[in-house]
């Protein structure tokens, strides 16, 4: 898969792309159709006719397990934790790097100064109370480091402010507000570039929490098995996808910071209320690159769950478990960040234990790897036999495993989110964190017996189960559940 209108086939092929083409309005009518959609998990959404323009608009692209997997190149019907496993496999190998090339179908239309205008694209306004229109949901911000030359694509949220300049919400310690600060301190204008379409793939790394000083295009072409091909803007310098379908290039000035917002976000909450946050960097487009008939891509945000939550569980579970991986951490046999906890706020790990105090070692290094001390609220360990994914056997084990005065520690300070409503919204830079062990003590020498069912009568009853008449009513002898 090389472009975004390979991803539109694939999941068309596999039934799972609805096409609008009564006409729709971009004016909430469009976001609160996919944000319907997305609660009834429905199909993802290609809008054909939306009023007053003749781009089409794709969203709910990534809302279930099994367009993520079409996204990925992966069986469809495999789970978010086991996609999060090829994700690390892929991940901790030596990593495929990208292939320059000299042009590619971004470069079929050109446009540029007093020509460029923002709302030439039928960017969706979603929630009541937005500040305006969000150009940038589904995007990334390409920047470069001034002192190493490693490229960060990062998705931060973009609105359009006029023509030919849009906000951004780079939240503090991001890797685009590394590369602001330099210029910040020098003085001089940052360039960039804002990609909104693109193989799926890099939607997916670029909204990831991939570590410093490492290019995320090896990340992309790791995961594609396949280097993606970029190219050297002559414009601004940067390396630039060559498969895109809109690319909006110019430059940062870090005198220019305005207010930005409000945003109905992920959380489920508005943020950015005038007044009440800090002013946001601006991108001054100077340049448009884009297909003649591109696909603008739009990601629903708000309550959980839309692909947005999706993505984040996804993605987060994916360089969560890639950390764990890299620091040697024995026993880990799966892991797992719910779109429920908003893809970001809680995380499972399942263990088998080696070593007295081992699943305390998992829960401890969840919180120190880079997607875990950022944000995080707590971490559950579970036993081995658990799926990190099963909630219902997790929840089971948080009921008879788990002694809360001596299985959960509290840890008082670490990074937090500036998006978190549950922190007060002057004091938004530090969170508490929770591990909670519901793992049977490994040191115990007497540990409490668990049921099973006698196995010799337990393959004889699966054996004669048609004869029983349940198979019929559709009863299936084939829980996830440990019996
Ligand atoms: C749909 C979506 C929207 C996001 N919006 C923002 C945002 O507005 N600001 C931000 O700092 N992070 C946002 N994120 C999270 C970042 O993309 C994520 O932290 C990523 O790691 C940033 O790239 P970086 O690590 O290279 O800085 C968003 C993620 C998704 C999936
Ligand atoms: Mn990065």
């Amino acid at each position: 898969m090389k472009e975004l209108a390979d991803f539109v086939k694939r999941c068309e092929d596999e039934g799972e792309l609805h096409r609008i083409k009564t006409e729709v309005d971009w004016n909430l009518e469009l976001s609160h159709i996919a944000k319907l959609n997305e609660e009834a998990r429905g199909p993802a959404l290609l809008f054909e006719n939306v009023k007053g323009y003749d781009i089409p608009v794709l969203t709910s692209a990534f809302t279930t397990a099994r367009r993520l997997a079409i996204g990925l190149g992966l069986p469809v019907d495999m789970s978010m934790s086991d996609m999060a496993r090829e994700w690390m496999k892929a991940t901790t190998k030596e990593l495929v790097r990208p292939k320059m090339v000299d042009s590619g179908p971004v470069f079929e239309m050109i446009v540029k100064g007093d020509d460029v205008d923002l709302e030439a694209f039928p960017v969706p306004y979603m929630y009541p109370l937005d500040g305006g229109r969000f150009v940038g949901t589904a995007v990334y911000l390409v920047t470069e480091d001034k002192e190493t030359g490693w490229t960060n694509l990062g998705t931060y949220r973009m609105q359009i402010h006029d023509r030919n300049h849009c906000g951004i919400q780079i939240i503090k310690g991001k890797h685009a507000d590394f590369h602001f600060n330099q210029h910040k301190k020098d003085g001089t204008k940052m360039p960039a570039a804002a990609v909104i379409g693109c193989d799926v793939v890099h939607f997916l790394v670029s909204s990831t929490l991939v570590s410093a000083q490492l290019d995320e295009y090896d990340i992309i072409s790791s995961l594609r098995a396949e280097p993606c091909e970029i190219f050297k803007s002559d414009l601004t310098g940067l390396k630039l996808p060559a498969n895109a379908e809109i690319i909006l290039e110019g430059w940062v000035d870090p005198k220019d910071l305005r207010e930005e917002g409000p945003f109905g976000e992920y959380t489920g909450y508005y943020s950015g209320a005038k007044g009440e946050e800090w002013p946001k960097q601006v991108l001054h487009v100077e340049r448009i690159l884009r297909r003649k008939k591109p696909i603008f891509w739009s990601t629903t945000v708000g309550k959980p769950i839309t692909d947005t939550h999706m993505i984040q569980s996804l993605n987060r579970t994916g360089t969560l478990w890639t950390d764990l991986e890299n620091m040697r951490v024995p026993g880990i046999k799966s892991v797992y960040i719910p779109p429920e906890s908003t893809g970001r706020f809680w995380a499972i790990v399942s263990v088998e234990q080696k070593y007295p105090g081992h699943s305390n070692h998992v829960g401890n290094a969840v919180i120190a790897t880079t997607t875990g001390h950022y944000g995080l609220k707590g971490v559950i360990v579970v036993d081995h036999d658990i799926p990190a994914d099963d909630w219902d056997r997790v929840m089971w084990a948080l009921s008879v495993r788990f002694d809360p005065l001596r299985d959960a520690q509290i840890i008082k300070r670490g990074r937090s989110t500036p998006l978190d409503p549950a922190l007060p919204i002057d004091a938004r830079q530090i969170t508490s964190r929770i591990i909670m062990d519901a793992c049977t003590p490994y040191e115990w020498e007497r540990k409490p017996q668990e049921i099973f069912l006698d196995p010799a009568m337990k393959e004889k009853v699966i054996s004669r189960w048609k004869e029983y008449g349940l198979a019929d009513k559709g009863v299936m002898p084939v829980g996830k559940h440990n019996l």
